[in-house]
């Protein structure tokens, strides 16, 4: 089992012993790949560059990006780089379209999950003793069994999957739970269950939730921390990078941790390719620099994000992210405007009776670009009189239109009116074409 130590914790490393560490297992990553994945040599060959012109992560921006279709063009297994004796597990990412991402892990590469899992794991106060229900989907997708790492904490877990979210309340209650692992929109499909059942979440030993695979916003967090007690904290991770656990919150709720002795990131800019400074938002990218099976050496995400500078309160020496509150293939675009869903999330969730259910529906009619928002209020909201609800709809019409810019159809719909969703949440449906 993986004890955790502060005192051996790469989280706390002084930055030169960090670089070192960050070198010293990259350029070993770099010749494996460029040996064992004929796909990576063909493509440094075209940039005309070797790992003998690579010197230093300074000249990371010298070699080739990977994307999302190489993967699928390479599907299953042309970017392993080990034989198929040494690989243990796989994984795979669903897409909406063609032949899922797959990614294959040896046992070492599983022994890296399982040690960034515990690292997340215990920034959010996760402890030996906690009994954590895990409703992450068990499968092919990496939530559920990357969640189950926790065991190696000394954790005991519930590996209760997605769904049945009645049976979800009466496991929480009767176990005894003080964790929960979940997408955020699953959680609050929780929370309206056990309401349902009367079951008042508040008072039970519950008391942390680990929430991603899905961007959510401060005002979704704040809205979750009330209604259940606990404090909700942000783990991010992609299937083609290991997982979950590739960035995590700490107690300061301000930012995610990079597990960057692992996981290498840069921020670049989606139109120039060129990376950009700390500090400014562009496109996260990331470097394997230690796993086996499939390493991956400038792997666009697509994510948004920006890395921070500033120190961070808990100690941690690593970099931190800002949340990821959108990809890049998330935006619409309206009358010539950029919208993201997360704008509109926000706006609807500073005001006072919307409940955190909403969808967004993009139409055209006559050739013009239209939005219509549909959202969940209170019930009590609905007994007040005609006239206040008319208000509330256009102050919050307001609201939206002053975060995007543009004009949108406002539709207020009763509590358990917007289907919930148990995974990943569908929030935007685009029925122009
Ligand atoms: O969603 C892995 C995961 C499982 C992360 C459980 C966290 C918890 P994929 O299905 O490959 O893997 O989707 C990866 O989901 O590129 C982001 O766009 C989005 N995503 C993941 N975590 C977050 C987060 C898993 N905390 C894609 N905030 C990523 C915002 C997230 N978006």
């Amino acid at each position: 089992m993986n004890r955790y130590h502060p005192a051996s914790d790469p989280d706390f490393m002084p930055k030169g012993m960090l670089q070192n560490v960050q070198w010293s297992r990259f350029s070993v990553v770099l010749r494996h790949t460029y040996e064992n994945v004929p796909w990576y040599r063909q493509r440094m060959k075209e940039k005309g560059v070797t790992p003998n012109d690579i010197h230093s992560l300074d000249d990371l921006h010298k070699l080739p990006f990977i994307v999302k279709t190489d993967l699928r063009e390479t599907y299953p297994y042309g970017m392993c780089a080990v034989p198929i004796n040494e690989i243990v597990r796989f994984h795979a990412s669903s897409g909406t379209t063609g032949k899922p991402i797959v990614v294959a892990y040896t046992k070492e590469d599983l022994d890296i999950w399982g040690e960034v899992v515990v690292r997340a794991l215990t920034s959010y106060g996760v402890h030996e003793g906690d009994i954590l229900q895990n409703a992450y989907g068990y499968g092919l997708f990496t939530g559920g069994l990357g969640l189950h790492f926790a065991e190696r904490l000394g954790v005991a877990v519930v590996p209760i999957s997605g769904g049945n979210t009645e049976r979800q309340v009466m496991i929480m209650q009767d176990f005894g739970v003080t964790a929960a692992s979940c997408t955020p929109s699953y959680f609050l499909h929780i929370i309206d269950k056990a309401q349902e059942l009367g079951v008042d979440l508040r008072r039970l030993p519950i008391r942390v939730g680990i929430f991603g695979a899905e961007p959510w916003t401060e005002e979704m967090r704040k809205s979750i921390e009330a209604n259940s007690g606990i404090r909700a904290y942000d783990i991010y991770g992609l299937t083609e990078i290991i997982g979950p656990g590739v960035a995590a919150e700490c107690h300061c709720q301000n930012g995610l941790h990079v597990f960057e002795d692992h996981f290498y990131p840069e921020i670049i800019d989606s139109d120039t390719l060129e990376p950009v400074p700390d500090g400014e938002y562009g496109e996260l990218v990331f470097t394997t620099l230690s796993k086996r099976a499939m390493p991956l050496v400038r792997y666009r995400t697509r994510d948004i994000t920006k890395i921070f500078t500033e120190k961070c309160p808990c100690g941690r020496t690593i970099r931190r992210i800002e949340r990821i509150s959108h990809r890049s293939d998330d935006m619409f675009i309206i009358r010539g405007v950029n919208v993201f869903p997360s704008q509109i999330e926000t706006a609807l969730l500073a005001m006072e009776g919307v409940l955190p259910h909403y969808r967004i529906t993009l139409t055209r009619v006559n050739g013009l670009d239209e939005v219509e928002v549909e959202v969940e209020l209170m019930q009590e909201q609905f007994s007040d009189t005609v006239r206040s609800l008319e208000t509330l709809q256009r102050d919050i019409r307001h609201r939206i239109e002053g975060m995007i810019g543009i004009r949108v159809k406002l539709t207020l719909v009763q509590q358990g009116t917007i289907p919930r969703s148990e995974g990943k949440a569908k929030r935007v449906f685009d029925k122009r074409v």
